[in-house]
């Protein structure tokens, strides 16, 4: 560890934290292109990020795997192959550690350290980072890559300090897993992640209790194992993919379709979201242009998709709670699964509607809801989700010019110039940060884009001998106010509990906060501002 003996500390070019994609690669780029004296600081003791936390049963990826990886390196390519349509858990932390060997990053990243402090000095225009162990680093660019899912949210339900059994957050899932077999399981939440899980802990578990608060899509993600023909044949399109990836809104490798739902007869709809739902996957969501923009063109694809529940569900009152479904398709992020709702058909699984009955409290022996009832449980999962976007930046207490503070400034929701830049706090960088279309894409699109701004925006300040560069206010603020536009433009704003919103935490200020003009106009506006010399920023 590199900390001067006199207590003096540690001097950098550019310190990054987090070492999951955008980490890695943001040091490979100011390290190996720009010559910056770096260094990563991860609070974990591996790398793979939101990959090295996420362990839970089931955990896979919903991107297919052909998209789902670097595409700033043919031969770095080249030398890795995925082996399923989805890359489980383990393929991809297998593949980041790939990464960091093949770039030869690892002596550059500092393990086990968690960032708890940043501050901005004005007359050096160099950041020191504190770390929770009390060492003190100083850097000129600060670069945070801390994903936006990686803040647990545990429900502060009264009375988890007195459950007797065993209670997990799958994004913190420990290590050696736990052990279902023969254990009541309670599971909470429902979102991608619960889809994910449930079917797997029913598979050892003695019951499966699944408590659902809000009802949710899902579609088949028709996972399976890539053939060596597959394998081959996909990284000799590496070209023709990574131009369709960015090139499409969401950065998927496919494209979504200029047919309007609403203009189709009742049969043509039957026929492609048929078809869809045997492809399965996001794909179903690209099957017509209007699904995200039309409530009456969303209303054929709810239709169909809760029709599909009650068909999969044997008991009808089990169909009825789960396919009971308020918001339109996809306006909450849309989970794919693997036999999600036929595990409802399995007698030691069941689905307790905790809007109807909701959950009051936990007690020694399991979950108790406000009817009184009381479900014995030996094991509880939380699937229940992030404190998104903010939750991660602001888990960190960065000071900016003047002694301002960002959780004083985001208050009442977060401020970004293009989610990478935030006024008050100069050659500060937060690569997908609230105001990037990052988690409305295939994440490693818009990182890999934002890292790539990132480095060159620093490389072009280097050049010109600029030592502060900080976005202005006024850019943030029609920033803001256009990313609010960009949401109400589309339908995702009417899941009112979404975790976009920020709705999924108490207390949490309800921003849209992810950018939902899609990843293509988002590279164009990024591009457009540092061919303007930086506009929206001041620098000197
Ligand atoms: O979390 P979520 P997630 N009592 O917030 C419920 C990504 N991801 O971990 O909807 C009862 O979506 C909550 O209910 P409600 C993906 O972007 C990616 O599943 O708030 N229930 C909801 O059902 C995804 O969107 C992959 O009413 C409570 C659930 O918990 C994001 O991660 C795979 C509750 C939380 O759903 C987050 O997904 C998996 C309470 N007190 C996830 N609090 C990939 O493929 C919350 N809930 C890459």
């Amino acid at each position: 560890m590199e900390t001067a003996s006199n207590g003096t500390p540690a001097s950098y070019d550019a310190l990054i934290v987090g070492a999951g994609f955008a980490g890695l690669y943001q040091l490979h780029l100011l390290r190996d292109r720009l010559g910056l004296k770096t260094r990563v600081l991860e609070a974990a003791d591996g790398v793979g990020g939101t990959w090295y936390w996420n362990r839970y049963p089931g955990a896979r990826c919903d991107s297919e795997s052909h998209s789902y990886r670097y595409f700033f390196s043919r031969e770095l390519h080249d030398s890795w192959d995925y082996s399923e349509r989805y890359p489980g858990q383990e393929e991809i932390r297998a593949y980041l550690n790939h990464v960091a060997d093949h770039l030869d990053l690892r002596r550059d990243i500092q393990l086990e350290t968690r960032v708890a402090a940043a501050a901005f000095d004005e007359k050096t225009n160099l950041w020191t980072v504190t770390t929770k162990a009390g060492e003190r680093l100083t850097c000129r660019w600060l670069i945070t890559a801390v994903g936006c899912l990686s803040s647990a949210n545990v429900p502060d339900i009264p009375g988890l300090e007195t459950f007797k059994g065993e209670w997990r957050h799958t994004g913190r899932w420990p290590h050696e897993g736990v052990d279902f077999a023969g254990k009541r399981v309670g599971q909470v939440g429902t979102g991608s992640t619960g889809i994910q899980a449930a079917p797997v802990i029913a598979e050892t578990a003695k019951t499966l209790t699944v408590f659902q608060r809000t009802a949710n899509y899902s579609v088949p993600a028709r996972n399976h194992p890539l053939s060596p023909e597959r394998k081959r044949e996909l990284t000799e399109r590496f070209e023709e993919i990574r131009d369709l990836v960015r090139s499409t809104p969401n950065a998927h490798p496919f494209r979504i379709s200029a047919d309007k739902a609403a203009e189709q007869d009742a049969e043509t709809l039957a026929q492609r979201y048929e078809k869809a739902w045997e492809i399965g996957g996001l794909r179903f969501r690209a099957v017509f242009g209007d699904l995200l923009v039309d409530k009456g063109a969303n209303d054929t694809a709810a239709t169909f998709l809760k029709g599909k529940i009650r068909e999969i569900v044997k008991d009808p009152a089990t169909a009825a709670v789960l396919s009971n479904i308020d918001h339109p398709y996809a306006a909450k992020r849309p989970p794919i699964d693997t036999n999600y709702f036929d595990t409802f058909n399995k007698p030691h699984v069941a689905v307790i509607d905790v809007r109807a009955d909701p959950i009051k409290r936990i007690v020694p022996e399991g979950i108790e809801l406000e009817s009184g009832k009381v479900h014995e449980l030996d094991v509880i999962v939380f699937a229940t989700g992030f404190d998104a976007m903010t939750g991660p930046l602001l888990a960190i207490d960065f000071e900016g010019v003047g002694g301002r503070r960002l959780k004083d400034d985001w208050a009442a929701g977060p401020r970004t110039w293009m989610g990478v830049a935030v006024p008050g706090y100069p050659n500060l960088f937060t690569v997908t940060g609230p105001g990037s279309p990052s988690v409305l894409a295939n994440m490693i699109v818009p990182i890999e884009q934002h890292v790539e701004w990132i480095a060159d925006c620093i490389e072009t300040m280097r050049a010109e001998g600029v030592e502060r560069i900080e976005a202005e206010p006024a850019a943030a603020e029609a920033w803001m106010g256009h990313v609010n536009d960009a949401a109400n433009a589309t339908l995702l704003p009417e899941a009112g509990h979404s975790w976009y919103l920020g709705a999924n935490v108490p207390g949490k200020p309800r921003v849209f906060m992810p950018y939902a003009g899609g990843m293509v106009r988002f590279r164009e506006i990024c591009d457009a501002v540092s061919a303007a010399g930086y506009a929206g920023f001041a620098r000197n």
